[in-house]
């Protein structure tokens, strides 16, 4: 039987020496289960809601059935392009000294682009008297926004005998750990071996969600029992890593708001653990951010930017948002690359993000 232990260390983590015995057990490593082997029945989530964060949506089992059919980023922009894109085409047919260029403005705002860097493009935009066409001009001034990406990019160790590790961290229910499933089960495909640490430890049916990924895509897992400190299942899953020379560890956290200034403590201590047992492996830390909840999740980004330091974005959702223009906006906002972007819930809907082939498919 499974015992429940409530989770006293959640509270406020002193800012005092990381010192943490283990008064919660013996952590548990897992070998890695052969890949579709382990067929489990999907978790219920608790009826009870996230205490860590008041859920904004109906949190949902999140394990869906294995498809690895591959997402199409036109097809998850679809919604985008038929909303603010196709008004703002409408708009951007005239040369840019005709253009309209007040309603092109609201146009990008209606698109989460955002009031002030709106304001830039349109002006940027309409003073290139060069350009073909006006929408030639929004376009390429959007362009110029995005981050350089290479669609290939992925974590790499800072050295040879380390693994790489892959911090994912944001609010509740943005995506988080059907992104580390969708991520395990791609670099597994590419032949690396990949650990799973459980570190959103606030609810049991959180670790049971990881651990199906983790036996669907044949992953090693760590966890400790529901209510144990994070950072302690981070540093343990490390430990693992190292000894079994693992290719990548992703370290599962649990959503928080990020005006909870203990949750973002605990979030920091996770973040000093990996430096202090890896020094200088500078882990990648992934922001999830819902596209669906717009120019809210910069205000979100950037608190965490401040207290972690984000090394990447991975954008979800964007399939359920007509305003795929917070693209523009986060990257502006952070000056971090988006490095994926999630377009459905299948496992191929998440796809390395391109910046190229998103304006294109914006403007297709
Ligand atoms: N439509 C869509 N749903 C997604 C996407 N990514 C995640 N989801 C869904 O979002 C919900 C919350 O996901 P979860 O990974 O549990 O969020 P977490 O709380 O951040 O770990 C689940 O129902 C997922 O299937 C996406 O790119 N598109
Ligand atoms: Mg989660």
């Amino acid at each position: 039987m499974f015992l429940f232990r409530k989770p006293k260390q959640r509270e406020v983590e002193p800012e005092v020496e990381e010192t943490w015995e283990w008064p919660l057990g013996e952590p548990t490593v897992e070998p890695a289960a052969e890949a579709s082997a382990v067929e489990r029945a999907a978790v219920e989530p608790t009826a009870e809601p996230s205490a860590v964060e008041p859920s904004a949506q109906p949190v949902a089992p999140a394990v869906p059935e294995p498809d690895e059919t591959p997402g199409d980023l036109s097809e998850g922009l679809q919604k985008s392009r038929g909303g603010f894109m196709s008004r703002l085409r409408g708009l951007l047919k005239s040369g840019p000294a005709a253009a309209d260029w007040d309603s092109v403005e609201e146009m990008l705002i209606a698109g989460d682009v955002g009031g002030a860097l709106a304001g830039e493009v349109v002006e940027r935009a309409r003073a290139r008297k060069d350009a073909p066409s006006a929408e030639a001009a929004v376009r390429e001034e959007l362009a110029a926004l995005l981050i350089p990406s290479d669609p290939r990019w992925r974590p790499v160790p800072a050295a040879p005998d380390q693994p790489a590790v892959l911090l994912m961290v944001g609010v509740n229910g943005t995506g988080k750990t059907t992104t580390i499933g969708k991520l395990a089960h791609r670099y597994r495909a590419e032949g690396s071996t990949v650990l799973l640490a459980a570190a959103d430890t606030f609810r049991a049916a959180a670790i049971d969600q990881l651990r199906i990924w983790s036996d669907r895509s044949g992953c090693q897992f760590v966890s400790h029992v529901p209510g144990a400190d994070p950072a302690a299942v981070v540093y343990d899953a490390i430990d693992a890593a190292v000894a079994r020379h693992v290719d990548i560890v992703i370290a599962d956290t649990a959503g928080r708001l990020h005006t909870k200034s203990n949750l973002m403590d605990e979030l920091a201590k996770m973040r000093r653990v990996i430096d202090r047992r890896l020094p200088g492996a500078a882990p990648e830390v992934l922001f999830v951010l819902d596209a669906t909840t717009g120019q809210n999740g910069l205000a979100q980004a950037r608190v965490f930017h401040e207290t972690v330091g984000l090394t990447g974005i991975v954008l979800t959702k964007l399939d359920s948002t007509a305003k795929g223009g917070i693209v523009f906006a986060i990257e502006d906002a952070l000056h971090v690359p988006v490095r994926f972007v999630g377009v459905g819930e299948k496992l191929g809907d998440l796809l390395p993000f391109d910046p190229a082939a998103f304006v294109s498919a914006l403007f297709a």
